[in-house]
């Protein structure tokens, strides 16, 4: 990210007592903002050129789940693309996929890679590059069915590029913990390394990673989701976590309250109720600020607020590994 990066703010309000607050005017995207979308949620977006790019998960009128590419000059008002992305590649079994969701973007080195839940004989992991938001390179899928919930570091860790991903099963998946693996060229995978479980409480059932990692001076960064089931069906939360930099397997520290839970209107109805799930974050190095984009309820996209320190000294004091 860079020093100066003109992101979304708000101030927390007056009596927040929450270490994560909202956006006043979210929904930032609603479900209907595209001809076509039933609904616009779970999306992911990153700085580009002088404002920002991201890709958008759009449920179709006729329930396909497919991906949007997307342009804003403020993070906040969007264009999205009204045709899905016509993912360019030579493997001919993975261009006839009926689900594409839950994107994140990263950049890497030279260009955005694209992780994303495919189907493909069940849930997994695909890959994609592009320079510029218009034409995307799919290339091999990362991981064997079932798996979901991909995302990638923003450098190479130890000379590999490196992911979390939580394995899963072809349905609602009633477990879920998290797991790290290494690349030496984005193709092939391996050196598989326990992270994080699901514990107890909002995170009992199932977690998965949310947003890229950022990189702070007390480790890796991640918010991720965990999910608790009631007698009503699963609450999707939000928390943090602290890894190590070296070995981001290690978990230093991490969150025993939720950071975030659904408590507003949005996030409690909807397509699916009472979900928040993070697919991406803001960070400006320089201020410490950071804008949490996550979907709420499975409809909409909301933005969230915090302050680098002081979300690392919560993280430190509030952690349960
Ligand atoms: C998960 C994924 C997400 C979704 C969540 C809540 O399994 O399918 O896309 O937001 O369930 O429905």
């Amino acid at each position: 990210m860079t020093n100066r990066l003109c992101m979304p703010w708000e101030d927390k309000p007056a009596g927040c007592d929450s270490v994560v607050w909202r956006y006043s005017k979210n929904p930032v995207i609603p479900d209907n903002q595209i001809k076509c979308s039933n609904s616009i949620f779970n999306s992911a977006v990153v700085p580009y050129e002088d404002g920002f790019a991201g890709v958008f998960r759009c449920d179709s009128k006729s329930r396909q789940l497919r991906l949007h590419s997307g342009f804003s000059k403020d993070a906040i008002n969007w264009t999205i693309e009204e045709e899905p992305i016509n993912f360019i590649t030579d493997l001919e079994e993975y261009k006839s996929s009926r689900s594409r969701y839950d994107p994140r973007v990263v950049w890497i080195e030279d260009r955005y890679y694209v992780t994303w839940c495919q189907d493909y004989h069940g849930p997994t992991i695909a890959v994609a590059y592009t320079y510029n938001f218009k034409e995307f390179y799919q290339i091999e899928h990362a991981f064997l069915p079932y798996n979901r919930n991909g995302v990638l570091f923003p450098k190479k860790i130890n000379g590999r590029y490196a992911m979390l991903s939580r394995p899963s099963d072809k349905g609602q998946t009633p477990f879920g913990d998290i797991f790290y693996s290494e690349s030496p060229d984005m193709n092939f995978w391996g050196n598989h390394r326990f992270v994080m479980g699901a514990t107890r409480g909002w995170q009992k059932t199932k977690i998965g990673a949310g947003a890229v990692p950022i990189e702070t001076k007390d480790g890796w960064l991640v918010f991720y989701h965990g999910v608790l089931t009631s007698c009503n069906g699963f609450t999707y939360s939000m928390g943090a976590a602290l890894l190590d930099i070296e070995k981001p397997w290690k978990v230093l520290y991490r969150t025993d309250n939720y950071i975030l839970t659904p408590q507003t209107y949005y996030e409690r109805v909807g397509d699916v109720p009472n979900v928040v799930f993070p697919c991406a974050a803001l960070h400006d190095k320089s201020s410490g600020k950071i804008a949490i984009y996550y979907g709420a309820a499975d409809t909409v996209v909301a933005l969230a607020f915090t302050l680098e320190d002081e979300l690392l000294s919560y993280i430190k004091s509030n952690s349960v590994v």
